[in-house]
């Protein structure tokens, strides 16, 4: 563990962490594992904050709204991704000369081995974990987390060789000292404009990214994620540029820097989009010496992640897909992109919009034989792109529709465009639901027929 400047700087100071759940405790438990006398304090807006069962006794909570006693006595925050820095009570924090961090920044005065980043509006978790793969494959000890599954503060009492990040722009906003081998900005789409003034604003923390980083990767078929000149040591462009798709005998292959690497068509995931994150993942693998026959090993083998246009059920010919992890416009449109039915498609949009505009989706929909399901509290916001919307409450209720209608050669799709948090925990809760509930009415559907 360092001991420089920075690290020192929290002993024998208050912290208070905002924000519990997974990452709140990462950060509690990583402050308290320091034991160098500072005071460690919690304070989270909601009630009944996740998690609040495991704090160590020693660290004091406030739920259900703010202690601005505790707030503006504090020598660092710690503001959970979950708060927006523009909340008032943290501009007043600020305005006092207070510093606000986040986990990530915690992460980066700690971290003692190299570290990757991705960020970007869609497919970050996909290239975050492909990389892990590619650097399993290669027999690396590898660290894969961030802003999936594993909190960054949870890793580092692993002590790995290499560090892979999905970050999301919240983090990146709270985040100022990471020093990066490799970063890469793999698309910006609307997304989160509740929480940002327009898309500058959201793209500005994304590009935050590229601040300290050796290699700034980006996409040059989305030149809103092109790096700021002069930062970097080096920059590559994915898609078209140095790692581009070539030619050989009228089949495509994956090829970095003038090397054609893989064919096309030996890529295990699905999809157009999964070809240009491959493409960005092998510039990241590059940056830190992974074998290229590593590389290929991961992408001939990795199949995707969970609730990412997961087949999860086929039943009497009915496929039903859980794609909950779709919580934007632009994701919905990549798993319809191409898609191929022999029957109907029946998609299941709605949940929490977060300010988008889902018009985008109409003529890709007008393309489709589709039935279109809208539910949750923004479903009507999607009433318009289709001619005979279906309109419900709930995403079961949406699904209990389906599951009458639907006939062999048809599949059920939840890629809902929206974040799940008006009707759900979570989006892995919300496909996890999906999952589960299909089971049960196609089993009770079987039953029926059975017993006629
Ligand atoms: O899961 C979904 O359905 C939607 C996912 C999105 O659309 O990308 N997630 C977020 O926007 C998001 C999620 C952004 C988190 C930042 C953080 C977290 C962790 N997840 C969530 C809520 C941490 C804290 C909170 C809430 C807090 S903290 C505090 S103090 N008061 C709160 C969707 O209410």
């Amino acid at each position: 563990m360092k001991t420089d400047a920075a690290s020192m700087k929290v002993a024998n100071k208050h912290i208070v962490v905002i924000g519990l759940g997974m990452t709140g405790l990462s950060v509690v438990n990583h402050l308290v594992a320091k034991d160098d006398g500072a005071k460690v304090s919690v304070i989270d807006t909601r009630a009944t904050p996740p998690g609040a069962d495991k704090l160590p006794n020693n660290v004091a909570l406030h739920a259900g709204g703010w202690n601005m006693e505790w707030l503006l006595s504090a020598d660092l925050i710690v503001a959970s991704p979950g708060i927006a820095l523009a909340t008032p009570e943290l501009k007043a924090a600020a305005q006092q000369g207070i510093e606000i961090v986040g986990d990530i920044e915690l992460f980066a005065r700690d971290v003692a081995a190299p570290v990757i980043g991705i960020t970007g509006s869609n497919g970050k978790s996909t290239v975050t974990s492909l990389l892990g793969e590619m650097a399993k494959a290669a027999g690396i000890d590898v660290g894969v987390g961030g802003n999936i599954g594993f909190a960054a503060l949870d890793m580092l009492a692993y002590d790995h060789a290499l560090y892979v990040l999905e970050l999301s722009s919240f983090q990146l906003e709270t985040t100022s000292s990471l020093e990066m081998a490799s970063a890469v900005f793999l698309n910006l789409s609307e997304d989160h404009m509740d929480r940002y003034d327009g898309m500058e604003d959201y793209r500005q923390a994304k590009l935050r990214i590229f601040d300290q980083t050796q290699l700034a990767v980006w996409n040059q078929d989305d030149l809103q994620t092109k790096a700021p000149e002069g930062k970097h040591a080096e920059s590559f462009g994915f898609s078209q540029g140095d790692y581009t798709l070539t030619l050989s005998d009228g089949n495509e292959w994956l090829t970095a820097k003038g090397d054609p690497v893989m064919a096309v068509s030996d890529i295990a995931l699905v999809g157009r989009h999964n070809v240009a994150n491959c493409l960005a993942a092998m510039a990241l693998a590059d940056s830190v010496g992974i074998a290229r026959e590593a590389q290929c090993q991961a992408m001939r083998e990795y199949c995707g992640l969970p609730h990412r246009c997961q087949q999860v059920l086929e039943r009497n010919g009915i496929l039903w897909v859980n794609d909950s992890k779709a919580t934007n416009p632009a994701s919905t449109l990549a798993a319809l992109d191409g898609l191929k039915l022999a029957g109907k498609l029946h998609l299941l949009v709605g949940g929490d919009g977060k300010g988008a505009e889902f018009s985008a989706l109409k003529p890709v929909l007008a393309a489709l034989d589709v039935t279109l399901y809208c539910y949750g509290r923004d479903g009507h916001a999607f009433a318009g792109l289709v001619d005979a919307p279906v309109m419900v409450e709930t995403m079961q209720q949406a699904m209990d529709i389906a599951a009458q209608t639907a006939m062999a050669g048809d599949m059920v799709l939840l890629s809902p465009a929206c974040a799940s948090f008006d009707q759900f925990t979570n989006f892995m809760v919300r496909g996890e639901t999906f999952a589960a509930y299909a089971k049960t009415i196609t089993e009770q559907g079987a039953k029926e027929l059975a017993t006629e």
